[in-house]
């Protein structure tokens, strides 16, 4: 069976007043859910601390970003096994927002995912070709090589059981786009494709759909066969919407 999953992306966002208020309100409110969610906040670094005290051991908590190093002299970076001391148990890799803006590539997502496997944290792995890429219809050429590139390094059972995959489309993230459920779901089974040819246990590797997921839309994305749940960000610095599309997890 495969984790079914929905983690709350604050991005550079937040405050010690909504890590204390949101996190309360999403841990009570989803504690009773039978749908067998499991709910990960992951806020600024700064605010671990604060999220962790507010979740209490009943929502999951990750980091944003690691350093591609295990330790050493990298100012302002963030060991994976610290964010493992730390409490976390959760950190996105390869967000689209940092290969963007940060530079960072394949070969990169790839050290980090590896650090991060190995300090036995779970590594959400992000994908997702750009408008251009999708027009020129190289969106799953493009999804394939990042999957490809970014998990070379992972090939033990046991790995596998600590890698996820998010699809998110460059062109959804933020703007109020989402893919349909149906595009959405031809990627995911196209990714599925790609790590069952790569020799992963590929059933068992949740794929999470991310890029403008709202309470309204998430019931659709949520139903399709392999997508295993949502990345969610704008919405989720509003507890009753990411409440709800927690809920919305058939
Ligand atoms: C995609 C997503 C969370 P949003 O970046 O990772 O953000 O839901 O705001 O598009």
């Amino acid at each position: 069976m495969r984790r079914r999953i929905v983690a709350g992306n604050w991005k550079m966002n937040g405050s010690k007043d909504l890590a204390k208020e949101l996190v309360g309100y999403v841990r009570s409110e989803t504690g009773s859910l039978d749908n067998g969610v499991e709910v990960v906040i992951i806020p600024p670094a700064l605010y671990i601390g604060d999220v962790l005290s507010q979740a209490r051991g009943d929502l999951a908590v990750g980091v944003q970003n690691i350093a591609q190093w295990e330790s050493g002299a990298y100012t302002g970076e963030i060991a994976p096994a610290m964010a493992k001391d730390a409490g976390c148990r959760y950190v996105l890799v390869g967000h689209s927002e940092r290969r963007q803006i940060f530079g960072e590539t394949d070969e990169m997502v790839a050290r980090k995912v590896s650090l991060a496997v190995a300090s036995d944290l779970t590594a959400i792995v992000c994908v997702g070709e750009s408008l251009e890429e999708r027009e020129a219809g190289q969106a799953e050429a493009v999804v394939a090589r990042q999957v490809r590139s970014g998990l070379i390094s992972v090939t033990q059972y046991s790995e596998w059981q600590n890698v996820v995959v998010a699809y998110e489309p460059v062109w959804a993230i933020g703007t109020g786009k989402t893919a349909t459920a149906e595009d959405a779901q031809t990627m995911h089974a196209s990714i599925r494709s790609v790590l069952k040819d790569m020799g992963a246990p590929a059933d068992e590797v949740s794929v999470l759909y991310g890029g403008s997921v709202k309470a309204d839309n998430a019931s659709a994305l949520f139903a399709e066969p392999d997508i295993d749940g949502g990345l969610i960000g704008g919405a989720s610095l509003i507890a009753e919407d990411f409440v709800s599309i927690c809920r919305s997890l058939p």
